[in-house]
């Protein structure tokens, strides 16, 4: 199995999880558009994205809830989804929101106005509309969590979609955390493998 990734980007929620699963896996770094690398990358994965895996029978898996749900269904032991169909669908539901919500529609505009507007003359309000839309994101997780130690009564998939937008928001100092939401995403930053992980998409070697 092996993982693209851009460092730093939302694929840290997947290799986190992988971590977190801790069965072998490999990493690689993706190509970002406009680099020669690029042409290559989309090979691998025609739509130039991150997160994209590799499966052991070598076939392309993309989009970030499916990869989680995917990991999740083949380590069943670790109980990252639940086997209910109604808790099934509530951990879906906010993975769903998460993804498709608050990181694309919400921190992007925040991040990248300008993939939403052509007129420079509009981005500080795209802008302001994606932080709101990010920052609700939070408050509404902030809630959820409600003193619990995750979004639901166990560690599920959908902490760690929440856990890459914490993630950005403490590193980019874009929106602002709560203190459930501090502590969930230190709870996942204090776990050794996870750290370890993340901080090496950073490294020369990677
Ligand atoms: N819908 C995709 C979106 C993934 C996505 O937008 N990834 C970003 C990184 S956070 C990316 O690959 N950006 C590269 C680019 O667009 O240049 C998913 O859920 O996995």
């Amino acid at each position: 199995m092996k993982l693209y990734f851009l460092p730093g980007a939302c694929s840290i929620g997947i290799h986190a999880l992988l971590a977190e699963i801790g069965e072998p896996f490999e990493i690689e770094k993706a190509a970002r558009p406009g680099t020669h690398e690029f042409e290559s990358y989309k090979r691998v994965n025609p739509k130039g994205k991150v997160p994209a895996l590799i499966r052991n029978d070598g076939s392309l898996l993309t989009e970030f809830p499916v990869i989680a749900l995917y990991l999740a269904r083949i380590n069943p032991e670790r109980g990252l989804i639940p086997t209910d169909i109604e808790g099934e669908i509530r951990v879906l539901e906010m993975t769903e929101y998460l993804v498709s919500t608050v990181h694309m529609q919400g921190y992007t505009r925040a991040r990248r106005p300008e993939k939403f507007a052509p007129s420079e003359s509009d981005y500080a309000a795209v802008k302001a509309m994606g932080l709101g839309i990010f920052q609700a994101g939070l408050d509404r997780a902030e809630r959820q969590i409600n003193g619990k130690d995750w979004l639901f009564e166990q560690m599920t998939i959908a902490d760690f979609a929440l856990f890459y937008l914490e993630h950005w928001s403490v590193v980019n100092g874009i929106g602002s955390l709560g203190q459930n939401c501090q502590t969930h995403h230190d709870r996942l930053w204090s776990k050794i493998e996870i750290r370890r992980a993340i901080e090496s998409e950073t490294m020369p070697s990677s």
